[in-house]
């Protein structure tokens, strides 16, 4: 049985004595060292190269190294036949949460207009409200989001959500579909954004609907970098209809030097690291599709390629 390893950003160092702790049996070859790619049962991922998977004839498994799986779905030669698992690791889902609650209050305390004053040595009060004073609207209610959802609510923030399909959850407000997106997006002084990327999403976050937005809001996008029309954003600050934009993620990454946003006073850049993938909790849970695979049981987290996530 042998496992490929490819990711573009991880080093198999990390994962390797993970996979053979648990494992023993799995031979893990390392991209590009792939030897024969008739003996490749599984491919374990970060965004492969295109025509890599289709490469292996013999492929039982496509595993995700991360939550998201625009980066192996984009590729234009996927062998459709394969299914794809993607990863839903509690220990990531909590980093999230921390990542999103951490970024909500700094918007909702006014952080980086305190920190800008401080580099002014300007002592001010701004105006404050309390967090039951304001609403935050999730876009994308799936594991992360829903668990983001629940610890804002802890702290007592006003949480509404945003999904594809209706759902019904005790204590949030809920929107669904393109129908139901103006309703959310009026309602939201913060906008997180947790959505995969697929043909719906893209561009979602773009200057119409952050018309929709009441004045001054602050958007922060954990998705993925295409969520975002990069060339809306600047001139919806300047305007004011934004007020700040936590972004996580870029179309490009890393984001290149030169890029404004690197050094506009009001956007925060955060390297791709809301919830980083966790080698010592996902192995067990990447390896226990695998063994159910091999038992002929049902897989778990498996994507729905016709739907995108
Ligand atoms: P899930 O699949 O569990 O949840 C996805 C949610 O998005 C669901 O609620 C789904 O609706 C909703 N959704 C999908 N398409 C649409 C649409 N067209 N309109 C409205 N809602 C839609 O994913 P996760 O919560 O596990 O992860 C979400 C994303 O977070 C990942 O795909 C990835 O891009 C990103 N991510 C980023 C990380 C980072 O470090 N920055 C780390 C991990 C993930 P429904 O419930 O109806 O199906
Ligand atoms: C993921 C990510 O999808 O890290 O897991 O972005």
């Amino acid at each position: 049985m042998a496992l490929l390893f490819r990711s573009s950003v991880d080093s198999e160092a990390r994962w390797a004595p993970q996979l053979a702790r648990l494992m023993p049996a799995l031979e893990i070859r390392v991209w590009p060292e792939i030897g024969d790619p008739r003996n490749i049962d599984y491919a374990l991922v970060w965004r492969p190269e295109p025509g890599l998977l289709a490469s292996l004839p013999n492929l039982k498994l496509i595993l995700s190294l991360g939550a998201g799986v625009d980066h192996i779905l984009c590729d234009p030669q996927l062998p459709r036949r394969v299914p794809i698992i993607r990863l839903v690791d509690p220990y990531m889902t909590d980093t999230m949460s921390e990542y999103v609650a951490l970024q909500v209050l700094r918007l909702h305390r006014r952080d980086l207009e305190y920190c800008a004053q401080q580099a002014a040595g300007i002592w001010r009060e701004l105006e404050h409200k309390n967090a039951a004073e304001r609403p935050v609207g999730i876009l994308g209610f799936g594991q992360m989001g829903q668990d983001a959802g629940r610890k804002l609510k802890a702290l007592g923030f006003d949480v509404a959500f945003w999904s594809r399909t209706e759902k019904a959850v005790v204590g949030f407000a809920g929107y669904a579909g393109p129908a139901g997106l103006p309703g959310l997006l009026a309602r939201s002084e913060i906008l997180v954004c947790l959505l995969p990327l697929t043909a719906e999403t893209e561009r979602i976050l773009c200057a119409r609907n952050f018309g929709l937005l009441p004045k001054g809001s602050g958007l922060i996008n954990a998705g993925r970098g295409a969520h975002l029309v990069e060339d809306d954003l600047v001139p919806t600050l300047s305007s004011g209809q934004l007020s700040a934009a936590v972004l996580d993620v870029f179309r490009d990454e890393p984001l290149p030097p030169a890029h404004p946003f690197w050094r506009h006073p009001r956007i925060v850049v955060t390297p791709h690291v809301a919830a980083l993938t966790n080698p010592p909790t996902a192995a067990p849970i990447i390896l226990d599709n695998i063994r159910r695979f091999e038992a002929g049981l049902p897989l778990q987290n498996r994507v729905n390629a016709q739907r995108g996530y």
